[in-house]
C-alpha cells in the first residue's frame, strides 16, 4: 500500500519531495485540497473537519501510513486524526520540526513563521517546550510568503524587502543578545524561500525545515512498525489527486517540484 500524504493545496509538494528523496523506494499518493484552500486563514474547527474529510479520502482508497503535509492541519488536527484512525500510523510536520528546532538552536531562541491560523494554534511552541523547556519561541504569522511563493517570486527585490519587513525585527542584532538564533519553517511553502532567508537572516542563524525532518520521522515510524517498502525504487508509484483546479495544481507544482506532475 502507497503512503497518503495530504495537504490544503500544493505547498505539501514540498513534503513529497522529501518523502521521495529520503525513501525512494514507497509509493505515494498525495492529494491537495484545492476547492478549500487556503486553510491558513480558516478557523481551527473548519481545518479540522476539512482534514478528517481529506484522511478519510485517502484512508478510504487504502495507505498504509497517513503524512499530514500541511502545518495548519498538522496543529489544529493532529490528535483528531490519531483518535480517528488508532490503527495507522498519522505523522505531521510540527512534531519533528519543533524537536529538530528544539535541538538546533544554540541559544534557544527560536523563531516560528506559519501562517495565521498555525500561529494562533500554539501547537509549535508547545511541541518545541515539550524537547526544550527552556526556549524562547516567538511565532510570526508571515502570510504574504505563501501568495508570493505560489506567483513564483521567490527572490528578487519585492521578496526580499518582504522577508526583511517581517524578519528584519527579530533577527536584526541590536547587541543586546536576544536576537533569534533559529528560524523554523512552519509553512509548506516557505522552504521554496530558503536562499532569500539565509541571506537576510545571516549565516549565524540554523534554518530547520519541517518538511526534511518529517521525511526522517516517517522512515523512523515505518522501520518501527515494520512497514517499510519492500520493493525497489523502480516499482514505485506516485500519485497526485486534487479536489478542483488540477490544470492550476500542475503549474504551480512546477514552483516546488522539478518533475512534471499530472493531477487527477
Ligand atoms: N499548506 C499551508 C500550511 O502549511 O500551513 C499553507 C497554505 C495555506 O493553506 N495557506
Amino acid at each position: 500500500l502507497p503512503i497518503g500524504v495530504f495537504d490544503s493545496g500544493v505547498g505539501g509538494l514540498t513534503v513529497l519531495k522529501a518523502l521521495r528523496e529520503r525513501l525512494p523506494a514507497e509509493s505515494l499518493v498525495y492529494l491537495g485540497d484545492t476547492a478549500r484552500l487556503p486553510y491558513g486563514t480558516k478557523s481551527a474547527a473548519a481545518v479540522s473537519h476539512y482534514a478528517l474529510q481529506a484522511a478519510q479520502a485517502l484512508v478510504s482508497m487504502g495507505i498504509k501510513a497517513l503524512v499530514v503535509a500541511d502545518n495548519t492541519s498538522s496543529a489544529h488536527a493532529l490528535e483528531a486524526l490519531r483518535a480517528r484512525y488508532p490503527g495507522l500510523p498519522v505523522m505531521g510536520v510540527v512534531e519533528p520540526g519543533a524537536a529538530a528546532a528544539a535541538v538546533a538552536s544554540a541559544a534557544g531562541r527560536i523563531v516560528v513563521i506559519a501562517t495565521e491560523s498555525t500561529v494562533q494554534a500554539g501547537t509549535y511552541p508547545r511541541a518545541i517546550h515539550n524537547t526544550r523547556p527552556g526556549a524562547r519561541v516567538t511565532s510570526k504569522a508571515c502570510p504574504l510568503f505563501v501568495s508570493m511563493v505560489e506567483e513564483g517570486m521567490t527572490d528578487g527585490p519585492i521578496a526580499e524587502q518582504m522577508a526583511r519587513h517581517y524578519l528584519d525585527p527579530l533577527f536584526a542584532d541590536a547587541g543586546d543578545g536576544e536576537a533569534g538564533d533559529c528560524l523554523l519553517l512552519g509553512c509548506t511553502h516557505f522552504p521554496a524561500l530558503v536562499p532569500l532567508l539565509r541571506r537576510v537572516v545571516g549565516p549565524n542563524v540554523a534554518i530547520i525545515d519541517s518538511a526534511t525532518t518529517t521525511a526522517r520521522a516517517v522512515e523512523d515510524l515505518l522501520d518501527n512498525r515494520g512497514l517499510a517498502a519492500t520493493r525497489t525504487p523502480e516499482q514505485a508509484r506516485v500519485r497526485y489527486l486534487a479536489t478542483d483546479a488540477p490544470e492550476r495544481f500542475a503549474r504551480v507544482a512546477g514552483i516546488f517540484v522539478p518533475w512534471t506532475i499530472a493531477a487527477d
